[in-house]
C-alpha cells in the first residue's frame, strides 16, 4: 500500500526525455481505434427472487449466513411501513442498473418516502455497518445510496451502475397517513460478452464445471466496454487485469475488440516518454492515473500483445504497437546492472513493485523473474513479427539476467529461491523464477513442493499471484498438483458461496483485505478469473480426471433422485445419469457416451421398469436381460466395475394401465438378474424387499406417491443399500 502513496513521486533520469518524444504522431490515432472498439452492451433483465435473512454464522464465509425468508410477492404486496427493512436476493450476482417502483396501496402520497439502498455482492455489505469508516479507499465506493421518492406512484432507477447480488432496503422516514408498497424491482445487467462459449463436456468433473461457471460469471461481468479490475471497484482498466482477463477471454468469449481496445487505449496515455502507466479511467473521457507506474505492469503488455496476436492473427494492429512493446524494454535495460541483476533498491524507489497484495511479501526476487520472463515474451513476438533485429540485444541481455539470479538466488541446498538482504522464501520468489525460465523444471518442481512443507513462507493473498502459481505447476510438470490446487483455491471460493470470484482470497483468512475494511473488496474480480482459461487451455489436466465413484445408469428413478438428493451424489462423487422414459434398449445405446467416456470406478444399472411398461411398444423379457448384461461386459471390457440393481416393485404402471402383470414381470426379471450376477460375481443391490408394500407386490407408501417413483423417504433407503455395497467392496 505504501507504495500507492509513493507513486506520486518522479521515475527519475528514466522519465526525463522530452515531452511528446515518444509516439506523438500516433496518440491520436491510437485512441480514435480505441473509440472505435468500444463493444455493445448487452442488456439483461433481471428479477428477484426472494427475500432473505443474514443470520450470524461462525462457519460460514466471513461469519455471515444468508437464509430464504419469504417471497417477493409478499414483500411487493406487504405495506412498507410494517416491513421496514428488507434484504432482496436476485439469485445470482449481476452488474447493471437498478430500478424499482413504489405506489400507494389507499390514500395519496402526502408526503414523500425515505429509503436507503444498500447493495452487496456477498453478504457482509448487507450484514455489517460500513460507518464509521476504517478502509483506506474512498467510502464511496461502498455502494448504499439515500433515496427520497417525492411523487407517488412512481419508478426510481439508481444512476450508479451497480454490482451485486443483494439489496437492503430500509425505510428512513415516511408519512403516517398513507400505505404504500415497494414493487417490481429489477435489474438491466449488462456484458460485452457476447456470445457464451461451448458448455464443458457432460463427462467433466461437476466442481470443475462449477468453477468453470463462476469464472464466466466473473469475467463476463468485468467486461463491460473496457476489461474492468471489478464492476463494484475501481471500475478501471489495469494492465494487469486486462493480461489475464483477455487470457480467459482467448478461450471462452473470444471478444477480441475489447483487447485491442484496450491495447490501444493504454498505448494511446502512455506518460510522453513512452512507458505505460498501469491504469486507466475510461469517462468522461479516457485518461490514465497520473504517475501510476507499476513496474510488473508496464512490462506484462508485451505478453498481452502476444497474446492477442496468437489468439487473432491481427498483425497490422500489433505491428501498429510494436514500439510501445520495445519500448517498455529500456525499463529492464535501465535497472539492470552490469552483474545482470535488477537494482532491485532503486526499482522500489522508482516504481510501484506489486506482485501480490501481501504487506511483508519481499519482492527482489520475482522482480528479476518476471523482467526475465518479459524478455521472453518480448522475443517470441518479435519472432512473430520478423522483429527480432530490432531487439536483437535481448537474447543476451536474458541470458546475463538468468546467470545473475541461480547465483544470487539459488539455495541448492535448500532448493529454493531467496532474496539476498532477506531470505524470504515465497511463493512470489518460486513461481517468477519457473515463469521467467530461470529454475529447471525439475528444480521448479522441487522448490514448488517445499513451499508447502517449509515453515514461514510468504504465502499468497490473491487470486492474481494464485493465477501465476497454477501456471507454474503446469510449467514445471505437476499437473496433478495444479489440479488439486485449482480446485482447492478456486474451489474453496465456491464452497464459501461464491458466484464470482473475488479479488482476494486467503482460504486461512475471511477477512483478508488489502483497503483494511473487507466489504469494500471487489468481489467479482478480473484477475479470478483465469480458472476457465486453465480448464479450457488445458483439457488433459482438468477436464479428463477420473473424478467419478460411480455413475447410476437409468430411468426417470435414478433421474429423481439427482433432483431429490443432490447431496447424495456431490458428497460421494457419484454422476446421476437417468433419462425418464427410458427403456433397457436406450440406456444401452448411451451407455458409451454416458457411463463409458465418464470412467466412473463403478457403474450402478438399473434398468427393466420401462421395459416391463412397454414403453417402446413392446415387452421382450429376453432383450432385456441381454441389453443389461451388454452394458454390464461393456462396463468390464473398459475398467468399470459394474453393479446390477434389481427393479423396485411395482403393481401397475399409470401411464400404460393395459399391463395387468407387471408385477409379475418384475419379480420374474429381478429373478434371472440376480442369478445372473450371483453366477458372474457381480456385485447386485437388492432394493425390492425392502422397498416392498404389504401387499408383496407393489412398491410401499411410505416410499413413493404413484406407485412407480420414491419419494425422500425410499431413497433413504436406497442410498443406504448403495454405501454398503460400495463399502464391502472397497474393503
Ligand atoms: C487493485 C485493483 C486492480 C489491481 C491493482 C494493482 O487496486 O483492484 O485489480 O490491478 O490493485
Amino acid at each position: 500500500m505504501k507504495k500507492i502513496v509513493m507513486l506520486l513521486m518522479s521515475l527519475g533520469a528514466l522519465l526525463s526525455a522530452s515531452a511528446d518524444a515518444y509516439y506523438a504522431n500516433d496518440r491520436a490515432r491510437w485512441l480514435s481505434i480505441a473509440e472505435e472498439s468500444t463493444p455493445q452492451l448487452t442488456v439483461t433483465e433481471v428479477a428477484p427472487v426472494g427475500v432473505v435473512e443474514v443470520v450470524d454464522d461462525e462457519t460460514a464465509y466471513q461469519h455471515h449466513k444468508i437464509i430464504p425468508a419469504y417471497s417477493i410477492d409478499s414483500l411487493y404486496n406487504a405495506p412498507f411501513s410494517e416491513v421496514k427493512t428488507a434484504i432482496v436476493d436476485f439469485g445470482k450476482h449481476i452488474t447493471g442498473t437498478f430500478s424499482f417502483s413504489i405506489r400507494t396501496t389507499d390514500k395519496v402520497a402526502d408526503g414523500p418516502v425515505r429509503l436507503k439502498l444498500t447493495f452487496g455482492e456477498v453478504p457482509s455489505e448487507v450484514a455489517e455497518p460500513f460507518d464509521p469508516y476504517p478502509g483506506k479507499l474512498s467510502r464511496a465506493w461502498l455502494q448504499d445510496e439515500i433515496v427520497t421518492v417525492v411523487e407517488i406512484p412512481n419508478t426510481i432507477t439508481i444512476d450508479r451502475r451497480l454490482s451485486f447480488r443483494y439489496v437492503k432496503i430500509e425505510l428512513m422516514a415516511y408519512s403516517p397517513y398513507y400505505e404504500f408498497n415497494i414493487h417490481d424491482m429489477v435489474c438491466k445487467a449488462t456484458t460485452s460478452a457476447a456470445s457464451a462459449p461451448e458448455p464443458l463436456p457432460a463427462t467433466v468433473d461437476p466442481v470443475i464445471v462449477d468453477i468453470d461457471r463462476v469464472s464466466l460469471n466473473t469475467l463476463s461481468e468485468c467486461m463491460q466496454t473496457v476489461y474492468e479490475d471489478g464492476p463494484k471497484r475501481d471500475r478501471r482498466l489495469w494492465i494487469g487485469d486486462l493480461y489475464l482477463e483477455a487470457m480467459a477471454n482467448n478461450c471462452t468469449f473470444q471478444s477480441h475488440e475489447l483487447t485491442k481496445r484496450c491495447l490501444y487505449l493504454l498505448a494511446g496515455l502512455a506518460d510522453d516518454n513512452g512507458f505505460l502507466l498501469a491504469t486507466v479511467v475510461e469517462r468522461p473521457k479516457p485518461r490514465p492515473q497520473e504517475k501510476q507506474f507499476l513496474y510488473e505492469y508496464s512490462l506484462i503488455f508485451n505478453a498481452c500483445l502476444k497474446d492477442y496476436l496468437k489468439a487473432t492473427g491481427d498483425t497490422a494492429t500489433v505491428l501498429d504497437l510494436w514500439p510501445v512493446a520495445k519500448r517498455q524494454l529500456d525499463i529492464v535495460r535501465d535497472y539492470t546492472g552490469a552483474d545482470g541483476l535488477i537494482d532491485f533498491e532503486r526499482l522500489d524507489n522508482e516504481w510501484w513493485v506489486f506482485f501480490d497484495w501481501k504487506e511483508d511479501l519481499v519482492k527482489e526476487v520475482a522482480a528479476q523473474g518476471l523482467a526475465v520472463f518479459a524478455l521472453n515474451q518480448t522475443l517470441e513476438l518479435a519472432d512473430m513479427l520478423g522483429k527480432r533485429d530490432e531487439i536483437s540485444d535481448i537474447p543476451a541481455l536474458a541470458k546475463k539476467m538468468r546467470k545473475a539470479a541461480r547465483g544470487a538466488f539459488y539455495d541448492k541446498k535448500k532448493g529454493v529461491f531467496a532474496g539476498r538482504k532477506d531470505p524470504q522464501v515465497s511463493y512470489a520468489s518460486q513461481i517468477w523464477m519457473i515463469l521467467g525460465g530461470i529454475a529447471t523444471p525439475a528444480e521448479g518442481r522441487k522448490a514448488l513442493a517445499a513451499l508447502e512443507t517449509l515453515p514461514d513462507v510468504c504465502t499468497p493473498g490473491t487470486p492474481y499471484l494464485y493465477h501465476y502459481y497454477i501456471q507454474s505447476l503446469i510449467d514445471c510438470g505437476m499437473p496433478e498438483r495444479a489440479r488439486e490446487a485449482l480446485v482447492g483455491y478456486w474451489g474453496g471460493m465456491v464452497k464459501k458461496g461464491a458466484d464470482t470470484f473475488w479479488e482476494a482470497y486467503d482460504p486461512a483468512n475471511d477477512f483478508i483485505s488489502p483497503y483494511d475494511f473487507h466489504p469494500i473488496n471487489s468481489y467479482c474480480h478480473a484477475w479470478s478469473a483465469t480458472p476457465s482459461y486453465f480448464i479450457r487451455s488445458y483439457p488433459e489436466i482438468f477436464q479428463n480426471t477420473r473424478w467419478c465413484k460411480a455413475a447410476f445408469m437409468g430411468n426417470s428413478i435414478t433421474e429423481n433422485w439427482l433432483r431429490v438428493h443432490p447431496g447424495f451424489f456431490a458428497d460421494n462423487k457419484f454422476a446421476g445419469r437417468g433419462i425418464s422414459g427410458q427403456t433397457s434398449t436406450r440406456m444401452l445405446n448411451r451407455f458409451g457416451k454416458d457411463i463409458l467416456d465418464l470412467k466412473p470406478e463403478y457403474v450402478i444399472i438399473n434398468a427393466g421398469t420401462n421395459d416391463c411398461a412397454e414403453n417402446d411398444g413392446f415387452y421382450d423379457e429376453e432383450l432385456t436381460v441381454k441389453n443389461i448384461i451388454k452394458m454390464v461386459e461393456l462396463a468390464r471390457k473398459n475398467g468399470i466395475r459394474p453393479i446390477m440393481s434389481s427393479v423396485l416393485p411395482s403393481s401397475g404402471f399409470s401411464w400404460r394401465p393395459e399391463v395387468k402383470d407387471a408385477s409379475e414381470r418384475i419379480s420374474r426379471l429381478n429373478t434371472i438378474l440376480e442369478e445372473y450376477a450371483r453366477k458372474n460375481n457381480i456385485p447386485y443391490i437388492n432394493y425390492y424387499p425392502l422397498m416392498l408394500a404389504k401387499d408383496g407386490k407393489s412398491l410401499s407408501e411410505d416410499y413413493c406417491n404413484d406407485g412407480v417413483h420414491p419419494v425422500a423417504a425410499g431413497y433413504d433407503v436406497m442410498e443406504n443399500l448403495v454405501l454398503s455395497t460400495i463399502k464391502d467392496l472397497e474393503n
